[in-house]
Order: structure tokens, then C-alpha cells, then sequence
């Protein structure tokens, strides 16, 4: 089905470089890995990859601390090997976009070093957010802000002299100071960073902390500086969605164009906008801004069908009336996976509905109007690993706040690919290192080798989803009808006639439309829609069924 866009309903698949497949036997995924695995995808039936962050970082934050933006570390592979991944995915007609990482760079980075040999009002300190500490002595941070992965956002460094000296801002780590992007050398520097990769091929860019570039110009105080830890929903107002970032995104977004005015393929900017409601959100995804923006309110929402229903409206209502289309996702590198998120539901269900409701969300997801996203393991229903001893954690909010809330961990455990036990195919060689995080003995029912031949796998149950969503015409791009339906269940007509249904409840209920083929089901039993345990869609007889 010819979009008129490729990216207005591509399903791209997010792989985690560090977990994918490992090819050295070091333990750690990396692009030469990622590369064998390229017909795994295909088959799968996505229309691109987005890479992690696999540039020189001294992974403080697992590459979100990028000392050098263009290149690849060694850990990872190199150049070389980055352009043979680019040429392979293209012969198999899927797209490459990279996580380029604009709000911060490494404290390794030439430019910081640099800046910590400056004198204060410096140039190379002007290239950060450097300033004079409050108090007698300056020992007080310049302002209450709180940075996300806990503490204060502010470091203070000695100067050459071996005095105290200024403090920097950095909203995550001390190792990620934040960029002064109304330094003009900042957006100057990005410009050849985006044009080093797309002269590679690159097909786009999967922009980190989109909303955070600028701050307040004076940086006051936050008048509530608890809002600022990584509470999920709230961003410091002072620290992002200031309306100068929005300048960058059309620059970014004509530089996109000026390369698609060359070989007509289109560019895609897909932005991380964490803001409160989706009409802030909005604001970003314009024909002459960003493409995409993640809509993370179904990622955050509970098992309920009042808030699914609620959010997906006002996504369908705020972000598609710009004429762009929404961007669903379920789940990322940085949020506990839906079989684990769902397994709590909002009435303390634990146990066995987790599958079923990731399940049935996969299929809600992809039949909704728009783009979805897909994080490596999905695919495989892969559970949170909850119990990692905290001595091989490596998130810097459990460094930082020896809480093992928000920990990320648990979704980044390098995939199962075959085996009876760890590392599971991840890595070869019997002198091979171990995974870099430890594989629980259960992934082991979770491996790609028994998805790929269990007909009632998450696999192929994704695969058929994405089958759908190519060869129907009512899926991807377009409307949406909600319906009347029995309380617990959520269903929508696509197109002229395609009902999408989900049953949130835990008893069946009639099947919506009796006697009409099921087209791609969780675990439909024919005849009703059984409870918590799928979606399913069918081609109503009648588009106007009213499914009381
Ligand atoms: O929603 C948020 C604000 O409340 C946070 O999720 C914030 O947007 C998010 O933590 C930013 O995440 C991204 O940048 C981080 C990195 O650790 C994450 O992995 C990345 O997804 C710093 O680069």
C-alpha cells in the first residue's frame, strides 16, 4: 500500500545495539550483530530500524553520553561496519535511523574538556550552561533545579588554579552536561553532525530530549523543584518546551528536505517530546517541524478501557488535526515492558493476563491510524526482568539514587535467540564473555528459534499484525469510527468496514460481529471475544454494527 509518505504508517523496530546480538563474543551487542540479524526483521515484517546510541561514550548512560557524534565505538564496531549495516538494510528495503542525542554530549566530549580548562565567560565554556555558584563563597548551586536521574542539576568543578570554581548544568548526569544551544556553534556543529550521516544514508534521526534544548534564559528557580526528579509525567517548565527549540526543528526539518530535493526520498524525524498533554505535543509535529513524536500516553496508560479510550482520542483529536499522524508505542529502552506492566492491573490482577494484554495491545496498536513503534523483545513477549542483583545494575538512576524504582535494567537484558540456557545465542564462541547483563533461565521459552515455529507466538502474532497492516487498505493512514460497545470492550471501524475490537474485561463477551472471519487474533476462540486475553479484528458485514 503506497503511502503517501513511506513514514506516515512505517513500523520501525527499535534495536538496543548493547542487547541485540553480540558478534565478537565480548559480551556486548554490536552493529556486525545487528547485521546478521537484519532477515530476523525483515521476515518480521518492519519497515526500518532505529539504532540506539552506539557512538564513543564512556556509557555513564549507555551512549546517551556521546563523546564524539561522528563516530562508533569500538565497543560496537566502526565506520566500516556502519556502512555495510546501512547497505544491507537497504537491499532488504528497510529504513536506518540513528539517536542523535542534541540536549547533551559526554563529559568526555573534546568540547567539555575543554570547557573545564576555560576561565569563566570563556568560549569553550560558553558552549555549555557554566555559571557562578550562589552564597558567600559561591557553594550554593545557581538555582533549586533537580536533574532527572535524581540529585541536584548542578556540578561545581575546580578551576586550573585548584579553586572552587563555577557550577554546570546537566538535567541528567554529571557526565551529560547540557548543551547552550543559543551558543550559535551549537546548532552549527549538529548542522555537520546530521549531514555526516545522512552523506552515509542514513534515512533519519530519532531526536533524544527533543523538548529540553533551551532553557530559561536567567535559569531561575523552579517553584517546585521536587517536580523535576524522573517522575514519568512531570518535566521541569523551566527546563523544556521553552518555545526557541522549535526554531531547531525547522532547521532540521529543511535540512531533511533539501536532502530529499536530491534523490526524492523522504527523511524522517521522529522527536523523544516529553511534554505534559498532547496538544503541547502537537506543537512539534508540523509539516515544516518535526515528522513524528512519540505519543507516550498509551505507553504510560493503565489496563483500563476508559483511559485507553481517552488517550487515543485525544491523540487522534490534538496531533492528527495538524495533519501529521500520531506515532503509537508500547514500549522503549526506558519503561517496563507491557507482559510486566499490564500484569498489575488497576484491580491488583497479577499473574497470567500480562501476555494476553500485551497481546491485545499489540494488536490495538497496530490497527490504530498512524505509525508504531516496536522495542527489540517485543516482538517475543519478552517480560521485565525485575530481579537483577542490584550488583550488576548499570542505570545511573540506581547509582545516583540507590532506588531501584524507574530502573531501566530490566528491559535492556540482551534477546534470546536459541538455546536451553545462557547467553541463549546472544553471543558465540564457547570462550565467549558473558552477557553483559545476566538472562534469567526462562528466557529461554522467549527465544527467537521456538517464536519463529510456534504459530501462537507473540512473533507471529506481530508478524501478522504487520501483514495486515500492509495488505489492508482500511489499517495504517486514515479514520477512525469509534463504536458503541458493552462495557469493557473497545472497538473502532477502520475504513469502510474493518472492526477493531479489545476486550478489557476478564469475562468473553459475544463476539462483535458473528460469523465474520477473524483476521488476526490474541486468542480468539470462534464465536466471542474472551476476556483480557486479545484483540481481534474482523471484516464487519455492516459498518454500521452496533456492538451492544
Ligand atoms: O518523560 C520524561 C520527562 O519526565 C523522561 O522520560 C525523559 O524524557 C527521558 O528520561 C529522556 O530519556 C532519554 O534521554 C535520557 C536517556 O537516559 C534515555 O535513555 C533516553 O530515552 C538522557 O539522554
Amino acid at each position: 500500500r503506497p503511502a503517501q509518505h513511506w513514514w506516515r504508517d512505517a513500523v520501525i523496530y527499535q534495536v538496543y545495539v548493547r542487547s541485540f546480538l553480540d558478534s565478537t563474543g565480548d559480551g556486548i551487542g554490536d552493529l556486525a550483530g545487528v547485521r546478521t540479524g537484519l532477515p530476523y526483521l525483515r521476515k518480521l515484517g518492519v519497515d526500518g530500524i532505529w539504532l540506539s546510541p552506539f557512538y564513543p561514550s564512556p556509557q555513564h548512560d549507555h551512549g546517551y553520553d556521546v563523546a564524539d557524534y561522528r563516530n562508533v565505538d569500538p565497543v560496537y564496531g566502526d565506520l566500516a561496519e556502519f556502512d555495510l549495516l546501512v547497505a544491507d538494510a537497504h537491499r532488504l528495503g528497510l529504513k536506518v535511523l540513528l539517536d542523535i542525542v542534541p540536549n547533551h554530549c559526554s563529559s568526555d566530549h573534546p568540547w567539555f574538556r575543554a570547557a573545564l580548562e576555560d576561565v569563566p565567560g570563556g568560549p569553550s565554556r560558553a558552549l555549555f550552561h557554566f555559571a557562578d555558584g550562589r552564597g558567600d563563597n559561591g557553594e550554593l548551586p545557581p538555582n533549586n533545579w533537580r536533574a532527572m536521574f535524581g540529585g541536584p542539576a548542578w556540578s561545581r568543578i575546580k578551576e586550573a588554579d585548584g579553586t572552587d570554581g563555577q557550577w554546570y548544568l546537566h538535567m541528567f548526569t554529571p557526565e551529560q552536561p547540557d548543551l547552550n544551544w543559543r551558543n550559535p556553534a551549537v546548532p552549527a556543529d549538529f548542522d555537520k553532525v546530521l549531514r555526516f550521516w545522512l552523506d552515509r544514508g542514513v534515512d533519519g534521526f530519532r531526536i533524544d530530549v527533543a523538548a529540553g534544548l533551551y532553557k530559561h534564559p536567567e535559569l531561575p528557580d523552579s517553584p517546585d523543584p521536587t517536580a523535576d526528579e524522573r517522575t514519568r509525567d512531570s518535566v521541569n517548565p523551566l527546563a523544556w518546551n521553552q518555545p526557541e527549540v522549535h526554531q531547531v526543528w525547522r532547521d532540521w526539518r529543511a535540512l531533511c528536505e533539501e536532502y530529499t530535493a536530491r534523490d526524492g526520498n523522504d527523511r524522517l524525524l521522529v522527536g523523544e517530546v516529553s511534554v505534559r498533554t498532547p496538544s503541547e505535543q502537537a506543537a512539534y509535529v508540523r509539516p515544516d517541524e518535526l515528522h513524528q513524536a512519540f505519543f507516550f500516553h498509551l505507553l504510560t496508560a493503565r489496563w483500563d478501557v476508559d483511559v485507553f479510550r481517552k488517550v487515543i482520542s485525544e491523540a487522534l483529536t490534538d496531533i492528527a488535526a495538524t495533519g501529521s499522524t500520531v506515532t503509537w508505542v508500547l514500549n522503549n529502552h526506558d519503561q517496563v515492558r507491557t507482559v510486566t506492566r499490564y500484569a498489575s492491573g488497576p484491580h491488583g490482577e497479577g499473574g497470567g493476563v500480562g501476555p494476553a494484554r500485551a497481546r491485545a495491545a499489540a494488536l490495538l496498536m497496530l490497527a490504530l491510524p498512524g505509525a508504531a513503534y516496536v522495542y527489540q523483545g517485543e516482538e517475543l513477549g519478552l517480560p521485565e526482568v525485575v530481579d537483577l542483583p542490584d550488583e550488576v545494575l548499570t542505570d545511573p538512576i540506581f547509582h545516583r539514587t540507590g532506588s531501584r524504582q524507574h530502573i531501566r535494567d530490566g528491559c535492556r537484558v540482551p534477546l534470546p535467540w536459541s538455546g536451553h540456557a545462557s547467553p541463549f545465542g546472544f553471543t558465540q564462541g564457547t570462550d565467549a564473555a558473558r552477557p553483559w547483563l545476566p538472562q534469567p533461565e526462562w528466557f529461554a521459552e522467549h527465544a527467537t528459534d521456538r517464536a519463529l515455529t510456534d504459530t501462537r507466538s507473540f512473533w507471529h502474532l506481530y508478524r501478522e499484525g504487520l501483514h495486515l497492516r500492509r495488505s489492508l487498505p482500511q489499517l495504517g493512514e486514515g479514520a477512525l469510527r469509534w463504536l458503541d460497545t458493552p462495557p469493557q470492550v473497545l472497538a473502532f471501524v477502520r475504513g469502510d468496514g474493518l472492526v477493531c475490537a479489545v476486550n478489557f474485561g476478564t469475562e468473553p463477551v459475544p463476539a462483535p460481529v458473528p460469523g465474520s472471519p477473524l483476521l488476526a487474533s490474541g486468542d480468539c476462540p470462534a464465536g466471542t471475544l474472551p476476556g483480557s486475553t486479545a484483540a481481534w479484528w474482523m471484516h464487519a458485514a455492516d459498518p454500521g454494527t452496533d456492538l451492544r
